[in-house]
């Protein structure tokens, strides 16, 4: 179907209104609103012009309601623009871009008023996010039978294909053969800071063909077209091909009586000759005229792309950044805005005046009548999919003997997944760490996914890697940036999808941070997953400081909608894997939302080291499961009462009391100093925090609820119940002390804060905690220094 010449008409006046609009949108944040504090308000009015007839392209003619679109970070205000046009967004916007409350800088799910299919800003996820979504409408297909067809499109700047994930997730086998998936590439020639030298196009096209993707070229306008097709033209057209970006770039700069000679400047014989037909003026609008300004050559592009169905597209289209502005074509143009006078002509040349320069189009108009129809076309249904299953609050793991959390992990999963209810909404991913992680077991019973059956080759009798359309486990290369936005885009499937999933990721513990921005990225996009990051810490023992993890607590607790737990017994580990699934799930049955507003992603940091379960049976014994299990669930409870825990209790009244405070592995260290301080006649309390994100989060909470109403913060429930005795805190986590650190300020007390603060080395537990300070003689040491300290 090709436009006709109508609808290109409307297109073309769409195409300049958007393009006014959101320069003047830029212009008017800067410019026209009021500046308190002197900051430059910024937006970049030459990367939105690059991106208009792109934008228009598709919004005002490509699209249906079923695509999905992540738009180039800096032409928010051109998709803001056309939300505008099309009824969608409310005019009093306009002038808010980059206000609180108003339109972001960048496209945001979860911040702008308009509805926004993928966040993007930190360039080069924007491209991947959609590719993600792909590889889970593909997977949702697959289990729950196929939706209605989308198009998972992205739009990107050619410099974020510098972005290593780019190439992570173009690489990626599990990304192979996604028709439905686009790529659109503002092929500017231009960054922020500079030309990119030479001519990549080459490179770019071999990278993606060598990955199967079929590969298209928006390059020449009509002009461009028409001169090529004059007999005698091969030289200039040819030239024109091979010309390095700087010089083409440089022409738009020139004056017009220069123009001639800068471009011919090393032109092959028969160029100038070919050329000496145009006037100065005319060689300028023909060298300028590139497709990726042309409506309806972007329009056929994108057309032929959706016929090959069986792998993904990129279309190279090639722009001029600040496209129709004065500023086109300036190497220095990124952040540039155009001077009040240059706004004034701008908005003259458009027919516009002041008074009516924020107007949409007459709806009785020509146009209008387009847009209303437009908008009708694209109206998206509700969802009501959602996820029925009862989420269990346990499934009774074995407590006795020694575990380890990453082994508890493994086997709740795989006890979950035999409830038929459930199982069909898990699903799993690892960056190539699914065995060593503990999935085995789950994988065992559920495949590994593959849109076709896949012949096995091998038959491993401990694990059944069958891979088809019924898996439920995604396996991924080696890439845990694609781990973090697989498990974004799964934990978006509700939306992109209509499907609600219960995503379940697993990654070496200190690899999380080799994903974090894409773990970043999904959080603030609004993804509900899990992830265990396993194992962690310096339990990792013999396996040597590049692969001990000590920041990572601080990473989960301080990034917002992330909670994270690292529980040191099954039982615990249990109850708050279940839950974290019934939230993740939508279920709020089993949940208590008044405790733990707005978390989303819930990170389990586990160990491999096995752990006596007795302390925690004893615990149970003497609180009962109800109460242990709320105080678990709301991040910290006591282990040992010193006094009232048999092989504990010091009956002095008058002695010493002090808390250690303790997560996850070094339990039996701590443990063990609680017994020699108790025989020294010092009450050591254990108290085991289950999630520091979630005991610091309530702090913090009644602390701004102190701030804002101007009253004195209320003690935190789960502080007050466990810390009910006034005393010293000694806090020990096999990670950074500082994730911790905060106690001591929460609760009022001098706190002598343990961890591991440098980088570690191959040796055994108990070499490395000897090491790190974190064996129980240097326990009870910390906790006599932290009696010391409470004068
Ligand atoms: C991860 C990341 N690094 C750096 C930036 C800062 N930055 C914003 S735009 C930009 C250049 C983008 O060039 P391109 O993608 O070609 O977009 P254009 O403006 O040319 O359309 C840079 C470096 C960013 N937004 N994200
Ligand atoms: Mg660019």
């Amino acid at each position: 179907m090709s436009i006709s010449k109508d609808e290109l008409e409307i297109l073309e006046e769409i195409q300049l209104r958007t393009l006014w609009l959101a320069v003047r949108m830029v212009d008017f944040a800067n410019h026209d609103r009021v500046n308190t504090d002197g900051i430059k308000v910024g937006g970049h009015q030459a990367s939105s012009a690059s991106m208009i007839s792109i934008l228009t392209s598709l919004y005002m003619y490509h699209l249906d309601p079923n695509d999905r679109v992540s738009v180039k970070p800096h032409s928010s205000p051109v998709f803001h623009s056309i939300q505008y046009l099309l009824g969608n967004l409310e005019k009093k916007y306009l002038t808010t871009l980059r206000s609180a409350g108003g339109l972001q800088s960048y496209p945001s799910r979860t911040k702008d008023p308009d509805i926004v299919d993928f966040s993007t800003g930190s360039v080069g996820l924007g491209a991947a996010a959609p590719l993600f979504a792909g590889v889970t409408r593909r997977y949702v297909d697959s289990h729950f039978g196929p939706r209605p067809h989308s198009r998972f499109i992205a739009l990107i700047g050619d410099a974020e294909l510098d972005e290593g994930n780019i190439w992570e997730a173009v690489a990626d086998p599990a990304t192979d053969g996604l028709g439905n998936v686009m790529w659109v590439v503002d092929f500017n020639r231009q960054s922020l800071d500079r030309v990119i030298p030479g001519i990549r196009i080459a490179q770019w096209r071999a990278q993606f063909e060598a990955a199967g993707w079929h590969v298209a070229e928006v390059k020449y306008g009509t002009k461009l077209k028409e001169a090529f097709a004059e007999p005698g033209s091969e030289a200039f057209k040819q030239w024109f091909d091979d010309i390095p970006n700087e010089q083409y770039q440089s022409l738009f700069g020139q004056k017009l009586e220069e123009l001639r000679a800068r471009f011919l400047d090393g032109a092959p014989a028969g160029v100038a000759e070919y050329l000496t037909k145009f006037s100065d003026s005319q060689l300028f609008e023909i060298l300028s005229d590139l497709g990726g300004h042309n409506v309806s050559s972007l329009v056929e592009t994108f057309q032929a792309c959706d016929a090959v169905t069986d792998r993904p597209s990129v279309v190279f289209a090639y722009t001029v950044k600040g496209w129709g502005l004065p500023m086109a074509g300036d190497p220095r143009n990124h952040s540039a805005q155009l001077s009040t006078e240059q706004i004034d002509t701008l908005r003259t040349s458009m027919g516009l005046t002041v008074e009516n320069e924020w107007d949409s189009f007459d709806p009785e108009s020509r146009v209008g009548k387009y847009l209303a129809k437009r908008k009708t076309d694209l109206k998206r249904g509700e969802s009501a999919a959602e996820i029925k299953a009862v989420i269990p609050t346990t499934t009774n793991p074995k407590s006795t003997g020694m575990i380890s959390t990453q082994e508890v992990f493994g086997r709740v999963l795989t006890e979950i997944s035999r409830d038929e209810a459930i199982r069909p909404y898990l699903v799993t991913t690892a960056p190539d760490v699914a065995t060593s992680t503990n999935l085995g077991g789950f994988i065992n019973r559920t495949g590994v996914y593959h849109p076709q059956v896949l012949r096995r080759w091998n038959e491993d009798p401990m694990l059944k890697w069958a891979e088809g359309p019924t898996g439920q486990h995604i396996e991924l290369g080696i890439s845990e940036m694609n781990l973090f936005m697989l498990l974004g885009m799964l934990g978006l499937s509700h939306d992109h999808s209509d499907q609600p999933l219960i995503p379940i990721g697993t990654v070496y513990d200190p690899f999380v941070l080799r994903g974090l921005d894409a773990f970043i990225y999904s959080v603030y996009s609004g993804a509900k997953f899990i992830i265990a990051g396993t194992p962690s810490g310096v339990t990792l023992a013999p396996e040597g400081g590049a692969h001990q993890s000590t920041i990572t607590p601080s990473v989960g607790m301080e990034l917002p909608g992330v909670v994270l737990m690292e529980p040191a017994y099954a039982q615990a580990l249990d109850w708050l894997l279940c839950d974290a699934i019934a939230h993740v799930a939508g279920n709020k049955k089993d949940t208590t939302p008044d405790l733990r507003p707005n978390e989303l992603a819930f990170y389990f940091r586990l160990t491999t080291r096995p752990i006596d379960q007795a302390p925690f049976t004893q615990a149970r014994e003497r609180l009962g499961d109800a109460l242990l299990r709320t105080q678990v669930l709301a991040g910290a409870y006591r282990l040992v009462d010193g006094r009232s825990t048999p092989g504990y209790i010091v009956e002095d009244p008058h002695a010493p009391v002090v808390h250690l405070v303790a997560t996850g592995a070094v339990m039996p260290e701590v443990l063990e100093a609680a017994r020699e301080l108790s025989s020294e006649g010092v009450v050591a309390h254990v108290i085991e925090v289950t999630s520091p994100g979630r005991l610091y989060g309530s702090w913090q909470r009644t602390l701004k609820q102190g701030i804002r109403t101007a009253s004195t913060p209320s003690f935190p429930g789960a502080l007050r119940t466990i810390f009910s005795e006034r005393a010293p805190i000694v806090s020990v986590h096999d990670g950074a002390s500082h994730a911790m650190s905060w106690l001591g300020s929460a609760l009022g007390m001098p706190q002598v804060a343990m961890g591991v603060d440098t980088f570690g080395q191959s040796g055994t537990i108990a070499d490395l905690y000897r090491i790190h300070d974190l064996d129980s003689g240097s326990i009870v040491n910390g906790a006599l220094a932290a009696l010391s300290l409470d004068v």
